[in-house]
């Protein structure tokens, strides 16, 4: 059993598509989508129309749910876009996504942790950084659930965690932006340090999961170029660079 898992794919179509070629061209069995898929400033109805008909088993993030039910008024300029482009067929299709899903061959999908979608997963906030968080609060934060494999994702931070009892935990990294400013649990920066889009291949084999992280380029140039027509400087860098701060 081989598994692809994009996350936080965040309205990139054309990061979507390398990432989507990439995998195609590597081979895998299934290919897995943990949310946070159309906010952001550059194409969210093409993104889900891409998303849509290929049917992938799919989570909702954070995201998803600001977009379904928060006041247009209070949203981020990034929900606010994909709730101004997407069409009725879209929302419905966001609104069916299930928060985590237990799939076949114990992996488990979450969009960060198994039982919400806003807190980090595998790191911690320390002074305005997300710092790898400590064993033995992964393992609180993974509670009754026992997957051999379980993806999450949502930091946008490629990692791989494996606690003391053998399961394995999995964050792809962002398939659509590798760096942003974040405002839960307090203000903090993450900065993947690249443009690539990421995303991550397990494979069960005899010794166990084996995990292969993948950064692929694009075209991030016209994609930057898109993000600075829709008057968002703060997606011109991190596209371009995997920075929003320092270079
Ligand atoms: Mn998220």
């Amino acid at each position: 059993m081989k598994i692809a898992a994009l996350s936080d794919i965040h309205g990139n179509l054309f990061a979507l598509d390398a990432v989507l070629a990439d995998i195609d061209r590597r081979g895998v069995d299934l290919t897995v989508n943990l949310g946070d898929i159309l906010s952001g400033p550059l194409l969210p109805p093409e993104t889900a129309d891409r998303l849509m008909a290929l049917n992938l088993p799919t989570i909702r993030g954070n995201h998803e749910r600001q977009v379904l039910t928060m006041n247009p008024d209070d949203m981020g300029a990034s929900d606010r876009h994909a709730n101004e482009t997407i069409t009725d067929a879209h929302r419905d299709w966001l609104a069916a996504l299930p928060p985590v899903l237990r799939m076949e061959d114990e992996v488990f999908l979450c969009h960060a942790t198994p039982y919400n979608d806003v807190d980090c997963y595998l790191e911690d906030l320390v002074d305005g950084e997300l710092r790898p968080a400590p064993l033995q609060r992964i393992a609180e934060r993974t509670g009754t659930c026992d997957a051999s494999l379980i993806f999450c994702g949502h930091s946008h931070i490629p990692k791989l965690s494996r606690l003391a009892g053998g399961q394995v935990i999995v964050n792809p990294g962002s398939v659509g932006i590798q760096a942003y400013e974040g405002h839960h649990p307090g203000p903090h920066t993450v900065e993947v340090g690249s443009p690539h889009g990421r995303y991550a291949i397990a494979e069960r084999l005899p010794g166990g999961w084996t995990v292969e992280f993948v950064a692929v380029p694009y075209d991030w140039d016209s994609a930057a170029r898109l993000a600075q027509q829709r008057g968002r400087q703060d997606w011109v860098q991190a596209l371009r660079t995997g920075f929003v701060r320092t270079l």
